[in-house]
């Protein structure tokens, strides 16, 4: 049983004061109560908040980021010529690659105030298509990963099968990806036992796409979920494009999140990364799906996907949480930021997304997230209280963008008050120290394992 004392700590109710928790040997809070002393504890002094859950990542995507800026041969770069350069550097990558940049991106993460994630592997086999020797090998490279850096993981492998809608075959560079239902229900079945039993491990799905499934390919998919863990998180990229839209129009004469409502399976397990393109009706009716929208705001300013009708949606009760995806920015304070600042854009208004009159912007943004993404990851965190696995960001109440700010005003200060230097201190995962006076306690070991991938990749 360990004990922290924490100074100024965001609880469900509210800001309290010297709130003393005690969390047993799983990692869980069994006891937080405000207004109490303990000189044995460990002290956080400064504030405290619940650790971000970053619902959607793929992590290999972070050693690309800034290497798809320049424009290409033809005017027109879009979201699918990224696509191109991102399926021409995910084909040259190995397995050490890949967990070398795991670590890397996952320590970073922690600095960023994300505790867990969930990452959406698609990456399973070798170029040109064949499985490795352990079908499984890169989803245990991004396990290891997790690991070594001591962040929260919600694995969601990918089923991905075809190119398009209407079963179209999938392209020679989309080989890595590609499995049918007997060889993903195997690999979910392989990974069962390491991913059981833990607090800070989840395994769920990843229908990849409604263009890489077939209706049958998504039924035979759940079920195989199903019989291993039947309340296990379920997330699908879904209208980011309007191309996409377009396409799900022309196969199934409606569009994609319409269509996918009208299966009948959207409920809270559910998490449509993305949702970008929602029309009025599609945005209240996923409202009242309790399934969670995950947005991912730098990454869809980066690919020039659009803007998510974030305002109509949280007013009708719609659940969401953040994501980094490809990673073109790390950073939870930069995520929240983005998806407001995206509002006020279009609606040329400020504190749009406060909720109503005299509220934090940051406070309501951050809350949601973290609620939506505890929903979306299927883990117990995302607040300091019993029962939750006791993840702490500790802010450091001596930067200059918090000081003398307390409460509501700090985490305002901390989202909106951007300085180049992190305001985040220290963070704990499960009671495990993991960041200490802003670096991962493994980031020199990590950066150059990192370094080294990076630099053979490249020379290549
Ligand atoms: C992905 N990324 O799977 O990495 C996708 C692009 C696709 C985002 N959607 C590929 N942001 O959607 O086909
Ligand atoms: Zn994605």
């Amino acid at each position: 049983m360990r004990r922290f004392l924490l100074r100024h700590a965001l609880l469900p109710d509210g800001w309290h004061d010297d709130v003393l928790v005690s969390v047993d040997a799983a990692g869980l809070i069994t006891k937080a109560t405000p207004q109490n002393s303990d000189a044995t504890a460990t002290l956080l002094d400064g504030p405290v908040l619940p650790g971000m859950p970053n619902l959607h990542s793929h992590a290999f995507q972070r050693a690309m980021a800034g290497l798809a800026e320049r424009s290409g041969p033809a005017a027109g770069d879009s979201f699918w010529t990224w696509r191109e350069t991102m399926y021409r550097f995910a084909s040259r990558l190995t397995p050490e690659d890949v967990e070398a940049i795991a670590g890397q991106l996952y320590a970073e993460m922690l600095e960023a105030g994300f505790t867990a994630v969930a990452e959406f592997h698609y990456l399973h086999h070798q170029p040109g298509g064949t499985p490795y020797a352990d079908p499984a090998e890169l989803s245990r490279r991004i396990l290891a990963a997790a690991d070594t850096a001591g962040i929260g993981l919600t694995h969601l492998p990918v089923l991905y099968r075809y190119g398009g809608f209407g079963a179209k075959e999938p392209q020679e560079r989309q080989r890595r990806f590609l499995h049918d239902a007997e060889a993903y229900a195997r690999l979910l079945q392989a990974l069962t036992p390491q991913l059981q039993n833990r607090s800070d491990r989840r395994l769920g799905m990843a229908p990849h796409s409604l263009r890489a499934v077939t209706p049958e390919l998504l039924r035979d998919g759940i079920a195989a979920l199903d019989a291993i863990d039947s309340a296990a998180p379920i997330h699908i990229h879904i209208a980011e494009q309007t191309a996409e839209v377009d396409d799900c129009m022309a196969w199934s004469g409606k569009r994609p999140v319409q269509w996918l409502l009208d299966q009948g399976i959207v409920n809270k397990r559910w998490c449509l990364v993305h949702a970008t393109h929602l029309d009025a009706e599609e945005t209240q009716r996923l409202a009242a799906s309790n399934a969670v929208a995950g947005l991912c705001p730098t990454t869809e300013a980066n690919l020039g996907d659009g803007i998510f009708p974030a305002v109509d949606y949280m007013a009708a009760s719609g659940r969401i949480g953040i994501g980094s995806d490809s990673h073109i920015s790390v950073s939870v304070a930069e995520d929240l930021r983005l998806l407001e600042y995206g509002q006020r854009l279009i609606r040329r208004s400020r504190t749009v997304l406060a909720g109503g009159p005299e509220r934090s912007t940051g406070r309501r943004l951050f809350e949601a997230a973290l609620k939506g993404g505890a929903q979306a990851l299927g883990q117990p965190m995302g607040a300091i209280a019993p029962g939750h696995r006791a993840d702490f960001v500790l802010l450091d109440s001596d930067a200059p963008s918090l000081a003398g700010r307390r409460g509501d005003m700090a985490l305002d200060a901390w989202i909106f008050s951007h300085q180049t230097r992190s305001a985040i201190r220290d963070v704990y995962v499960a009671g495990h120290h993991v960041v200490e006076n802003g670096r991962h306690i493994r980031s020199e070991d990590l950066a150059a394992k990192h370094r080294q991938a990076l630099r053979r990749l490249l020379q290549e």
